[in-house]
């Protein structure tokens, strides 16, 4: 797993340099934001729980997918969407908090768009679901904030897709 600090270090550290102006400048971007991230992280994880029921219901609910012959039909698979979700939102969380999707790579797509294949789990409902939870989310932490959370999410859509 990577961070902000690391990243700027490791790139500077393979061309045997100083931090350069904009290296500087991306850490300064990370430490100006250290606040917004932690109080955004607080609400988030205060929160989680009806983060992901709102998105849900903006995303899933009264569809096909919740139907006899969906995806999540059955409260085993019901249960395991709801449970994906909240891994979607708090390795996010993380992500953000580190200011790098590193984590992301690493422990949440790695091999998860062959197990959604091999399982029937739709991709495109994933995505709008994560979708919802992009905005919930930002409802409750305020835009800029918000669109911070939004990247993160954003990469998980794009790695499925
Ligand atoms: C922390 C990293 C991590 C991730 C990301 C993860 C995902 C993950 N989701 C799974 C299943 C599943 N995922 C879903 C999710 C959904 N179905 C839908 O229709 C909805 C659109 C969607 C929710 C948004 C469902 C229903 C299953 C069960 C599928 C089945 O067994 O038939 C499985 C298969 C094993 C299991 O059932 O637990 C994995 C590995 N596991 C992990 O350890």
């Amino acid at each position: 797993m990577q961070d902000a600090i690391t990243a700027v270090i490791n790139s500077s550290d393979v061309q045997g340099k100083y931090l350069d102006s904009s290296a500087l400048e991306k850490l300064k971007g990370y430490f100006q934001t250290g606040e917004l991230r932690v109080r955004a992280a607080t609400a988030i994880s205060a929160n989680a729980a009806t983060i992901v029921k709102e998105a849900v219901a903006k995303a899933l609910l009264y569809s096909d997918i919740t139907r006899p012959g969906g995806n999540m039909y059955t409260t085993r698979r019901y249960a395991a969407c709801i449970r994906d979700l909240d891994y979607y939102l708090r390795y996010s969380t993380y992500a953000m908090l580190a200011g790098d999707p590193s984590i992301l790579d690493e422990r949440v797509l790695n091999g998860l768009k062959e197990t959604y294949n091999s399982l029937g789990v739709p991709v495109s409902a994933t995505v709008q679901a994560i979708q919802a939870m992009k905005e919930v989310t930002a409802s409750l932490v305020g835009a800029d904030a918000g669109k911070e959370m939004g990247v993160y999410f954003d990469y998980i859509c794009s790695g499925l897709s």
